[in-house]
């Protein structure tokens, strides 16, 4: 079995830990007064791939924790609120994976909240995943995509 890692970041409140628990129903979610204070873990089995994600807090005094689950990541999701617009800050965080050899995917989350025609399929050449986490949307979809770039 070869082991996966993938880091999931993004603002606080996009919905990284509810992704997290839609990927694995047992995962674990360390929060505190509802948001994450240091990090998610779940883990999924796709063929002879044992993929871990890893999911960090939200906030941002919580940056280096960002730094420290990325190291060694095979790829990375970040996930974004449909109904906030993304920023340079998000832009920038994708180019610096990257450029760190950690491909990226973006998790459109709350899709279920907008309409859809309004969601973008890609951003600056990320690929993008329109989905629920909440509803269980675009999960497998993401799952398969994290399995066969990683
Ligand atoms: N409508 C809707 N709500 C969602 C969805 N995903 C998450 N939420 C809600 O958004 C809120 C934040 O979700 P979390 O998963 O805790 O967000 P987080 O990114 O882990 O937040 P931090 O740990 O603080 O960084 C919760 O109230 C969720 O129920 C979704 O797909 N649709
Ligand atoms: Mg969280």
């Amino acid at each position: 079995m070869d082991d996966v890692k993938v880091i999931v970041f993004g603002k606080e409140n996009a919905g990284k830990s509810t992704l997290i628990k839609a990927i694995e129903p047992d995962a674990i979610n360390i929060d505190k007064k509802d948001t994450t204070v240091s990090m998610d873990y779940g883990r999924v089995i796709v063929g002879r791939k044992k993929i871990h994600f890893y999911g960090t807090p939200g906030q941002e005094r919580f940056d280096f924790m960002r730094d420290i689950l990325s190291k060694g990541a095979n790829a990375g999701v970040m996930v974004l609120d449909s109904t906030i617009n993304i920023t340079e800050m998000d832009i920038a965080l994708l180019q610096e994976l990257k450029h760190k050899g950690i491909p990226c995917f973006i998790f459109l989350n709350k899709s279920d909240l907008v309409d859809p025609n309004t969601l973008s399929k890609k951003f600056n050449g990320f690929p993008v995943i329109v989905g629920s986490a909440k509803m269980g949307k675009g999960v497998n979809e993401l799952i398969h995509s994290v399995a066969i770039i990683a």
